[in-house]
C-alpha cells in the first residue's frame, strides 16, 4: 500500500495560515464509516490529529442514573423524551472538542456542532421528536454558543462520506452496537437526506457564516473501503490533494 504520506503530513495547509492548523470536520451518516475512516488517516498522515466522536460518553451508565440505561439507549427508546437532552450534551462535548488547542498541521474531528444542528436536531424536529419550543430554544442557544465560542475554531472544510443509507444500515448491523438495534432505514434515509442537502446540493440555511462556504469534498464509500487497500489508497490521495488545495 502506498500511503507513506508521513513526510508530508502537512500537505499544503500551513500554507497561508501563518502556521495555524488545518481543521476538517469528518461527516457522513451513521455507521457509514467514519471512525473506520478516521483510523486509516492516522495511518496514512501520522502527523495529523484525530478526535473520534465522543459516543463512548454517551453509552456510559452515568452514576445514580443507571435505571433507565446510557445516553444514546435512552435517545433510541424514548426519543421524544430524550432528543433534547441528548442535543444538549452532544453539542456540550463537540464544542469542547472543537476549544481544544490543535496539534499537528492539520485536526480532524468526527461529525461536528454543525452536524449536531443541520443533520441530527433537524431531523428530531422534522420527525416531531422535538417539539417547536424545544427546537426554537435549541436553535437560540446553538446559535449563541456556537457564534460565540466556536467562530474562530471552526472547521475550514469538510470530508464528507457518502454512501446510501442501506449500506449504512448494514455497516450499522455488522457494528451490532445494542443501543442502535432497532435504528429503521427510514431514519439512515432521513439523516442522508439532510447530509445531501447540507453538504452536496449546499442548499440548507447555515446561519454560520464562517462554515457556510466552506469547501466540501465528497467520498464515495460506497464499496467496501475498511478491506480493500486500493480504494483506501485512493481515498487518502482524494484528502491529500484537497488538503493541499485549500
Ligand atoms: N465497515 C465496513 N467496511 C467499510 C467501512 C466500515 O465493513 O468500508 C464497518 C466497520 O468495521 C464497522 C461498521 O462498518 O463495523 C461501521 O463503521 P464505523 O464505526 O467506522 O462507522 P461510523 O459510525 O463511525 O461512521
Ligand atoms: O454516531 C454515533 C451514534 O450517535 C449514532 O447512533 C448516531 C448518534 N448521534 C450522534 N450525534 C447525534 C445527535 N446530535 N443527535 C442524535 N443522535 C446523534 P456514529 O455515526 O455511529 O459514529
Ligand atoms: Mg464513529
Amino acid at each position: 500500500m502506498a500511503l507513506a504520506r508521513g513526510d508530508t503530513g502537512s500537505g499544503g495547509a500551513e500554507m497561508g495560515r501563518g502556521g495555524a492548523a488545518l481543521r476538517l470536520a469528518l461527516e457522513g451518516n451513521i455507521a457509514v464509516g467514519k471512525s473506520t475512516f478516521l483510523r486509516l488517516l492516522g495511518r496514512a498522515f501520522p502527523a495529523w490529529q484525530r478526535a473520534a466522536e465522543p459516543v463512548a460518553r454517551w453509552r456510559e451508565v452515568v452514576a445514580g442514573a443507571a435505571e433507565g440505561g446510557n445516553l444514546l439507549q435512552r435517545l433510541y427508546r424514548d426519543p421524544a423524551r430524550w432528543a433534547f437532552t441528548f442535543q444538549t450534551f452532544s453539542c456540550l462535548g463537540r464544542l469542547q472538542a472543537q476549544l481544544e488547542r490543535p496539534e499537528g498541521p492539520v485536526r480532524v474531528s468526527e461529525r461536528s456542532v454543525y452536524s449536531d444542528r443541520y443533520v441530527f436536531a433537524k431531523s428530531l424536529f422534522e420527525g416531531g421528536q422535538l417539539d417547536a419550543l424545544e427546537w426554537a430554544i435549541y436553535q437560540e442557544w446553538h446559535t449563541f454558543l456556537v457564534g460565540q465560542l466556536g467562530a474562530h475554531t471552526a472547521p475550514h472544510a469538510f470530508l464528507y462520506l457518502r454512501a446510501s443509507p442501506q449500506r449504512c444500515l448494514e455497516r450499522l448491523r455488522c457494528r451490532a452496537r445494542p443501543e442502535e438495534r432497532d435504528v429503521t432505514l427510514r431514519y439512515l434515509q432521513q439523516l442522508h437526506a439532510q447530509h445531501e442537502r447540507w453538504l452536496l446540493e449546499r442548499s440548507a440555511e447555515v446561519h454560520f457564516a464562517e462554515v457556510r462556504h466552506a469547501p466540501v469534498l465528497v467520498l464515495d464509500v460506497e464499496g467496501d473501503f475498511e478491506h480493500d487497500a486500493a480504494t483506501q489508497d485512493t481515498l487518502m490521495a482524494q484528502v491529500e490533494d484537497f488538503v493541499k488545495a485549500l
